[in-house]
């Protein structure tokens, strides 16, 4: 189901989801999960969000309620997990790029809604601690004010409505299955975010599924695209992981005839769920040898069906030998693009090797090439 061209071309608003769209709720369900089903002697299971993504509050508690057997009713359980909710939504992060594209919408004068099936009040709550978002948008719909919530189309059609604009100028963009069928019942575009991993094949109904916000096109439907993209590259908020360099399964060097260094990922699984799987670059530096350029891969393996994000980093450098236990530090600065499933191992291998050049290029531009002196490309400390 694809729209056409045209309609592409004519889009004047932009409508957004909140949770997993724009902010990483699904770390503080978790959370609270944790804690409240702890109360009953059971325990959460990370893996059943997908019961919960994208469904109106009483369903997504009437799901756990059954799923785990709680002697309690659905509203019961509501009213006692409110409360904890409602103390975290001061810790829920916005999701990489979210911030990027309410602030470039804005700059650009693209009128935006934001329609969510949680309550007006909670959404309220949640952006309040996003500086200048509760201003970017024109409208702010929650699934309290009307009839039926997504995946009923009535938010959307009602967000049109308010903003003044025809349905078929508006884009959506969402993170769950829920959200884009409501979406594509207004008559509208729709961006799928997934944001769960390895989902893509649930959002055959969206008119375009990315990775995240990050690799957003916005020109392809008419909207003034982004302006801080330098030489295939994405600047980002630098960030920093380190440890001693420890042996893999030698594959890089076997199967990609790339080398890749491995680092335990022990203590920074958080940091590297934050982060969209993909291609990054940066610095490295290894101890006992020096500063040097370096591509990388964040992703959830293939080969190994991970069940956690791996980083695999190439540093551009001919070195004559293995430092297996050597402390080597990255400061991350830019992305590049997201992980893909190549055809064939060519493809991959010729992908990556253009990541390198992509890298190589960009890292001598003062943007990147100040960080080549980070202090924490040197000591332990992060
Ligand atoms: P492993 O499965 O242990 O990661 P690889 O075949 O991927 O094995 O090789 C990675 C190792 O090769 C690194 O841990 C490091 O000791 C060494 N190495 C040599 N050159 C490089 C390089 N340019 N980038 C990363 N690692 C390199
Ligand atoms: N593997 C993929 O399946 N898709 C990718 O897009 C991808 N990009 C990579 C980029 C770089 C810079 C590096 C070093 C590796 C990349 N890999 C990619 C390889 C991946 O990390 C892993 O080694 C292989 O999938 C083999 O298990
Ligand atoms: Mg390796």
């Amino acid at each position: 189901m694809s729209i056409t061209e045209p309609l592409k071309k004519s889009v004047r608003c932009v409508i957004l989801d909140l949770d997993g769209t724009l902010i990483n709720t699904d770390g503080i369900i978790g959370d609270v999960l944790k804690v409240f089903l702890g109360k009953y002697g059971k325990q959460w299971d990370g893996r059943e969000v997908h019961k919960i993504v994208g469904k109106m509050p009483f369903e997504a508690a009437a799901a756990i309620v059954e799923d785990y057997g709680l002697p309690c009713s659905t509203s019961e359980f509501l009213s006692g997990i409110s409360p904890m909710f409602s103390d975290q939504w001061c810790n829920i992060k916005a999701l990489p790029g979210a911030d990027r594209l309410i602030k470039h919408l804005r700059n650009h004068g693209v009128s935006m809604a934001l329609a969510s099936n949680s309550p007006k009040e909670s959404i309220e709550a949640k952006i309040s601690y996003h500086d200048g978002w509760k201003n970017s948008f024109s409208v702010i719909l929650g699934g309290d004010e009307v009839r039926t919530g997504k995946p009923s189309p009535e938010i959307f059609l009602e967000a049109a409505k308010r903003l003044n604009v025809e349905h078929s100028s508006c884009l959506v963009i969402e993170d769950s299955v829920t959200g884009v069928t409501a979406g594509k019942a207004a008559g509208m575009g729709v961006i799928a975010v997934p944001s769960l991993p390895k989902q893509s094949h649930l959002y055959t109904a969206a008119d375009e599924v990315i990775n995240s916000l990050l690799d957003l096109r916005l020109e392809k439907w008419g909207l003034p695209p982004f302006e801080d993209w330098v030489e295939g590259t994405l600047p980002i908020d630098p960030w920093c992981i380190g440890g001693p360099v420890i042996k893999g399964f030698g594959r890089g060097s076997k199967v990609l005839g790339i080398p890749t260094a491995n680092l335990s990922t022990e203590g920074y699984s958080d940091l590297l769920m934050e982060h969209p799987a993909g291609v990054y670059f940066g610095w490295a530096g290894l101890s006992s040898r020096g500063v040097y350029k370096m591509v990388m891969s964040i992703g959830w393996n293939p080969y190994f069906d991970n069940k956690e994000k791996t980083i695999e980093p190439w540093l551009l450098h001919d070195f004559k030998e293995d430092f297996y236990g050597e402390e080597l530090r990255l400061v991350i600065v830019g992305y590049i693009r997201p992980e893909a499933n190549f055809p064939s191992l060519e493809s991959l291998v010729a992908n990556i090797h253009e990541d390198g050049r992509i890298a190589e290029r960009a890292l001598d531009l003062p943007l990147y090439s100040s960080y080549k002196n980070d202090p924490s490309l040197r000591s332990s400390q992060p």
